[in-house]
């Protein structure tokens, strides 16, 4: 059962202080919706809006928010740099200033953060919580069949490719705690869009980071539009099979491959 925050609490009890990532790009309807939920669903965390320059003016709404509510922050980006670029500035910037975990999360309402405290709870015994679409208890509300099949797929060649441990490797609503972090070498990443998550998760397994799945409620989002293109879904399926031919590779390489063999 988890324990509930108060408002003055700081943090979430056994996590330490958390600051909920989101990035956003043309999110002018969204994002002061995804805040005002995350700080009623979780008063005790803070939120940083990770903004690349929005045209639509999406960085000066979250400002306003920021200006009116002390847990709130704002990272001016100066152009569309992508979500995985928007992300790991956002954790240097937790980084910086001493945050225990940091949550990814969405700013179209696909993840709600009516879900994040069971996620924080999760968090207490694991360094990685990955958010899943695909594991018993979870629902998925609202997407055609396309992106149903996609994600499936998508989660199917990942874990055939690359031995990660879990049933949604491209979900995008997670937390690291710090210690996941700096067992990742997060200097290496170059990823942009669903391939950020996989490489994350990818890199976390190897590091034997302590990862666990919590079933989540993810809707298709209602206002604005998505930034998913055919070049992401390219970008990934072009990674995860440039990850998987080398970690093939460098298994092969090992001394004890001939004893491994078949
Ligand atoms: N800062 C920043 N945020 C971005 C960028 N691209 C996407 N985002 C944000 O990343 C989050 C996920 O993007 P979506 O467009 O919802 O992509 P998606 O969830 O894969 O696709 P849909 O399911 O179709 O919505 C949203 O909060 C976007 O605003 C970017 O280049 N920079
Ligand atoms: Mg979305």
């Amino acid at each position: 059962m988890g324990v509930v925050a108060d408002r003055r609490t700081v943090g979430h009890p056994g996590v330490g202080r958390v600051l909920v990532v989101i990035p956003t790009y043309n999110e002018a309807d969204n994002v002061d919706r995804i805040v005002a939920r995350v700080r009623e669903a979780a008063p005790a965390v803070d939120v940083l809006v990770a903004d690349d320059n929005s045209p639509d003016g999406t960085g000066a709404i979250a400002d306003g928010l920021a200006g009116a509510d002390p847990h709130v922050h704002v990272l001016h980006r100066p152009g569309k740099g992508g979500l995985g670029a928007a992300y790991l500035a956002g954790f240097a910037w937790a980084r910086q200033r001493g945050y225990d975990a940091v949550v990814e999360m969405d700013a179209d309402g696909s993840h709600a953060p009516e879900d994040l405290p069971a996620l924080l709870d999760a968090a207490r015994d694991a360094d990685m919580v990955i958010g899943s679409r695909w594991t018993r208890g979870a629902r998925v509300l609202n997407w055609p069949l396309r992106r149903l099949l996609l994600s499936r797929a998508g989660n199917l060649y990942a874990r055939l490719a690359l031995g990660v441990p879990v049933s949604d490797a491209t979900g995008g609503y997670r937390v690291y705690r710090a210690a996941a972090l700096d067992a990742i070498d997060l200097a290496s990443v170059r990823s942009q869009g669903y391939a950020f998550q996989v490489e994350l998760s990818r890199l976390a397994h190897r590091a034997g980071v302590r990862m666990v799945e919590v079933p989540i409620t993810f809707a298709e989002r209602e206002h604005g539009d998505s930034k998913m293109s055919p070049l992401i879904v390219a970008e990934a399926l072009w990674r995860i099979t440039t990850w998987g031919l080398r970690d093939r590779r460098a298994a092969a390489r090992r001394p004890d491959a001939l004893a491994r063999w078949p």
